[in-house]
């Protein structure tokens, strides 16, 4: 038994996230976790709201209300979401907590101490239109990078590159359009990062097994053109983290706040902290020290590739540059994007399927089975509704639905609501425990080695190997030489589906739970012996059939969901 650590990138507070953003991050992760804990090892898997920035305080000023209460009403509903997606967080919490400011504030301290903080007297956009001064996403222009012209003043969405305001051309105001701009000198605080330049490039190259798509973005920002740059950490705004050294003042950084993408983070720790209080008194520190038991956790990230430069350079430099014994991530698996219907999904457009949309037209397991088999791995993966009614009418209604469906209701009609005694397995039997037995194998290699996609492909095949064994088996003929022979055959299918239940879960837990109570069961351990798990099932065990397990996705349905969704969302 192991202990792993697992987070997913905290998604930000502004709005309901779309299925692009679940299907990055938090989605896989609740895959790995509940595969971790369906093997037996020990799991801490934490979430939370990214409630800084100036993402909050733009979808706080458009719904026309405080930030702190707008926070706190979106974090609930997020919550709640997630929880209808089946996202089994040990705790989802807030990076705005008191822990969070305490922590934040303390890791400044720590690098001012470690002379890794500078005051940089910097230019800074200000807009004569609105008063104020526009840090971040208050402003968008032309990526001197790539040319992109939605760049926001922190990053560019289309190249990941990390923007400062000033560096964008052709800048606009993003909350009145204004492009009456001028610079204006303000003091900031900034992290030496060039300085943890070297350690950070070791600490990178040790990672020998991470994907190649986090490292070579790693690698990019590290060594491309002037190499790693310094960050501004504070900002001009009154939402998030007042500035302090550790507990005393900052003179000079009154009415300043840290930067969301320092303080964000850092709440992966101030959640464990967060997950203690509210459990009691839970030891976190033993996750998240190494001098305190964290030494021997396996700490794995998820997010998307547009969050890689800030997870394996920024958070890291914060972590290193402390001098403290801080648990630092082993494996970090980054998505690329899912688009929709031939675009990009948008949160600020409104453009896509959002998580409470689909939740409401479909039950959790059809979207998790559909985003993860498909999910965006090794390149962009597109969603249309033709891909989505397929893939959930192929795999879910007619390959596993319909083979719990046939077994339960010919053994119903044939034997009665109870496994049926009679036959021994034979050739038949012992050629499919076989290729199981290989293929429950590789599924576990696979899913422990976070290929999701290839995972739900080794999965779909276990359950066609049912699916053919039943065919070839067919108990409804050999009922009617040999009804032994039939009770033995539909004894396998009753083991096949416990097996079936329980190497499913992690991807469709709700339907994994209605298996396995039609069987009586409240759960079964990893079937490593495959032969022994598929004789688990025993003669005289009741079942009940398990209605609609899985309903096939109408042409009417899919027309109907794909206007309905074809514009944006108000
Ligand atoms: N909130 C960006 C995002 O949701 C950001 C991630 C923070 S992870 C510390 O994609
Ligand atoms: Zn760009």
């Amino acid at each position: 038994m192991q202990r792993h650590l697992i987070t997913s990138a905290i998604p930000y507070i502004n709005g309901i996230k779309h299925l692009g953003n679940l299907v990055g991050s938090q989605l896989p992760a609740d895959l790995y976790a509940r595969y971790l804990r369906a093997r037996g090892h020990e799991v801490l898997f934490l979430c939370a709201t990214d409630e800084h920035g100036t993402p909050a305080e733009l979808a706080a000023a458009k719904a026309g209300k405080p930030v702190a209460e707008y926070c706190a009403e979106m974090h609930a509903v997020q919550a709640d979401i997630a929880k209808g997606f089946g996202l089994s967080f040990d705790h989802f919490g807030r990076s705005s907590s008191p822990q969070n400011h305490t922590l934040t504030q303390h890791f400044a301290g720590r690098l001012a101490d470690a002379g890794l903080i500078r005051e940089v007297s910097e230019q800074q956009v200000y807009s004569n239109a609105d008063g104020r001064y526009l840090p971040d996403r208050y402003i968008e222009g032309t990526c001197p990078n790539c040319a992109y012209d939605k760049a926001r003043g922190d990053q560019c969405e289309n190249c990941t590159k990390q923007l400062d305001p000033t560096d964008l051309i052709n800048p606009r105001s993003a909350i009145s359009g204004s492009t009456d701009l001028e610079v204006r000198e303000t003091k900031h605080l900034y992290l030496r990062q060039s300085a943890l330049k070297d350690d950070l490039d070791a600490w990178i190259d040790s990672k020998t097994d991470w994907p190649i798509l986090t490292t070579s973005i790693a690698k990019k920002w590290l060594h491309d053109g002037d190499g790693l740059q310094d960050r501004g950490i504070t900002r001009d705004l009154d939402w998030g983290i007042p500035v302090r050294r550790g507990n005393e003042d900052w003179p000079g950084m009154e009415g300043k706040v840290f930067y969301v993408w320092f303080d964000a983070p850092i709440e992966y720790i101030a959640c464990a902290g967060e997950w203690a209080d509210a459990n009691g008194d839970a030891d976190w520190e033993r996750w998240w020290r190494t001098d305190k038991g964290a030494d021997d956790v396996r700490y794995t990230q998820f997010m998307g590739k547009d969050n890689v430069p800030f997870h394996t350079l920024s958070f890291p430099a914060t972590i290193l540059g402390s001098g403290e014994p801080w648990k630092m991530v082993d494996h970090l698996k980054s998505f690329n994007y899912l688009t929709y219907d031939g675009g990009q999904f948008s949160t600020s457009q409104g453009r896509g399927v959002f998580m409470d949309q689909a939740l409401e037209i479909l039950p959790a397991d059809y979207w998790r089975w559909w985003l993860l088999s498909n999910c965006p791995e090794t390149s962009d993966s597109e969603f249309t509704w033709e891909l989505f009614q397929q893939g959930v009418n192929k795999d879910l209604a007619d390959v596993l639905g319909n083979f719990v469906s046939r077994v339960t209701k010919f053994c119903r009609s044939k034997f009665g609501e109870t496994v049926p005694s009679g036959g021994t397995y034979g050739d038949r039997e012992t050629a499919l425990i076989e290729e199981l037995q290989a293929r429950v194998t590789r599924y576990g290699a696979l899913m422990e080695a976070m290929e999701v996609r290839k995972s739900a492909q080794e999965l779909r095949a276990i359950w066609v190997a049912g699916n053919e064994y039943l065919q070839a088996a067919a108990p409804w003929a050999t009922i009617k030489v040999d009804e032994a022979q039939a009770a033995m055959q539909i004894r396998m299918a009753f083991n096949l589906i416990r097996l079936y239940a329980t190497i499913s879960s992690p991807f469709i837990p709700t339907a994994s739970d209605r298996m396995q109570s039609s069987l009586g069961m409240e759960s079964a351990d990893w079937p490593e012996d495959v032969a022994s798990a598929l004789s688990s099932v025993q003669a005289g065990q009741t079942f009940a059939v398990p209605e609609n397990l899985f309903a096939k996705i109408s042409d009417d349905d899919r027309a109907d969901w794909q206007s309905r969704f074809a514009g944006t969302r108000g």
